[in-house]
């Protein structure tokens, strides 16, 4: 009784603490690479891309992103109706367990609206990732030069 009893104890100290680690680890997605372009005087709207990796096998829900920059920040997707391109806006962000999903030029995309400054090569910003669970996320962006964006574009 007494050595159930002990190896029962260790099955909690040991089992336990592994589980929290490993629950914490399901409810994170790695975020790469967010990035943006220089505004130009008097632009207002910017479009922001980055990369999402779940290596959990649980779909994670994205319930919004928020920014000192913006008050206004939705994930758009562009579609194309009779050869014209059209904005859309994504309501419900899920990335998948074990998928990615890449925002680039030409494809999905965060978009900024409202920005409440001129953005210069060089500059950075965070951008906040809400979950669903009630977790967030803070997600260092880049601004590039806008030279580059016929590169990003082609
Ligand atoms: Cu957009």
């Amino acid at each position: 009784m007494t050595l159930k009893f002990k190896h029962l104890m260790l099955f909690i100290f040991i089992v336990v603490p592994f589980h929290e680690v490993f629950s914490q680890k399901k409810n994170q997605l790695a975020v790469h690479g967010s990035y943006t372009f220089e505004t130009y005087d008097g632009q207002k709207n910017i479009a922001v891309y980055m990369s999402f990796f779940n290596n959990s096998d649980q779909d994670v829900l994205i319930d919004s992103f928020s920014s000192d920059l913006s008050s206004r920040i939705e994930m758009h997707d562009i579609q194309f109706k009779n050869d014209i391109a059209k904005m859309v806006m994504i309501k419900e962000v899920v990335i998948k367990g074990k998928s990615e999903l890449y925002l680039q030029p030409g494809g999905k995309h965060l978009m900024f609206f409202g920005i409440k400054e001129k953005l210069s090569d060089g500059d950075s910003f965070e951008i906040q990732v809400n979950f669903k669970n009630g977790t967030s996320q803070k997600v260092k962006t880049m601004v590039l030069s806008k030279d580059l964006k016929s590169n990003y574009l082609n």
